[in-house]
């Protein structure tokens, strides 16, 4: 493995036009252009030949934006509630990303709010960005592109990135869970609401969204959540009542995600969930490796062969044969017959 990383290490960066862009684009991202952006992160939602070669560029200018997951039943306020913390932040002279995955409803444009942000307001404010992600066609799979779009906002320098998802399914808690601080949106008048977050949600949240108490009265399913909250790692997740139509609770919201963002700093755990996402997107890289590998497997095959050859004929044991199989991959070139040696511990 220290081989692999070392012969990653080693390799030189490919010279040529479309490097050259690369490069270009991602010096743009880090002076705060929102094209650069845009492209960037088509790129990787296309799954380019670029998009490797732009986040080894783009990684080592992240770390900076608190990303905050919302996740909740559709048409819970979710879109609604984010629109008014952009807002909110904006006023405090943050810059703010979105990253929204598949809204039934759109996010810009009007629909939303009564108060609306349109797409132009939202456009021309250059420490804004809202991006939507189609939810099919991911060969490592939704969480991570997600993942890498809001790379991208992090390099962008947003102060703070939120990520919409929709529903309580499996892969939306999956990426809700990812980030530093997820949060979990309810209503007072989904009468199963308690009974959804039984479903896993109550593990996840580290603020609870009562939303649209303009609608009904809230302090049923409060009591209810309060129930079923317990302390963890010396955080009890507040729950704050909102209306995002009325505008009610916003400052509370904003309140409770940097107590959160304080918490997860004093205690370590930031770097604690980083280093846990940082292993499942490794996963998913190798997962998206091994596929794309799969999808040439002609010449993968033909390398096994020969491996296999050398295997037989004692000059390979099979683990160094799998070893060199994945440098040679790694290296995206013929695997190098390795030097004879005993069984790697
Ligand atoms: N009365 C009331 N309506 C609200 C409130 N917040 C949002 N809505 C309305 O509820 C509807 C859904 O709001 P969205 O913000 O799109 O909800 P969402 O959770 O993002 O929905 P999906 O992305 O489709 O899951 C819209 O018609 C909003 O205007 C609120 O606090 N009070
Ligand atoms: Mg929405």
């Amino acid at each position: 493995m220290r081989e692999l990383v070392a012969a990653r290490r080693r390799r030189p960066l490919r010279r040529g036009r479309a490097d050259n862009r690369v490069a270009e684009l991602v010096q743009d991202l880090a002076r705060g252009d929102k094209r650069a952006a845009a492209k960037l992160i088509s790129l990787i939602e296309d799954d380019e030949p670029e998009a490797a070669e732009a986040l080894e560029r783009i990684h080592p200018r992240t770390g900076k934006a608190h990303i905050v997951g919302f996740t909740g039943p559709p048409g819970v306020g979710k879109s609604s509630l984010i629109n008014r913390l952009v807002r909110a932040y904006r006023r405090r002279g943050k810059k703010v990303g979105v990253v929204a995955v598949d809204p039934t409803s759109p996010f810009t444009g009007g629909a939303v709010l009564g108060d609306r942000i349109r797409m132009a307001e939202t456009g021309i404010d250059p420490g804004v960005f809202i991006r939507s992600m189609a939810t099919r066609g991911h060969p490592g799979g939704l969480a991570l592109a997600t993942f890498d779009a809001v790379r991208v906002l992090d390099a962008l320098g947003m102060d703070i990135v939120f990520v919409e998802t929709v529903g309580a399914g499996q892969s939306e808690v999956e990426i809700a869970k990812r980030a530093h601080t997820t949060v979990v949106v309810e209503m007072p008048l989904s009468g199963d609401a308690v009974q959804v977050m039984k479903a896993g949600i109550l593990e996840i949240g580290d603020v609870y969204v009562v939303n649209k108490v303009d609608l009904g009265d809230a302090d049923g399913l409060v009591a209810n959540l309060n129930q079923e909250i317990h302390p963890r790692n010396g955080w009890t997740s507040p729950i704050v009542r909102t209306s995002a139509l009325e505008e009610r609770g916003i400052p509370d919201l904003v309140l409770a995600l940097e107590r959160h963002r304080a918490h997860l700093e004093s205690t370590g755990e930031l770097r604690e969930r980083e280093a846990a996402r940082a292993r499942q997107e490794i996963l998913d890289n190798l997962r998206r490796l091994v596929e794309e590998r799969a999808r040439r497997a002609d010449r993968v095959r033909a390398e096994i062969d020969r491996l296999a050859r050398d295997v037989v004929e004692r000059r390979l044991d099979p683990h160094a044969a799998a070893d060199a199989l994945l440098l040679g991959m790694a290296r995206r070139r013929r695997v190098p017959v390795p030097r004879r040696r005993g069984r790697a511990s």
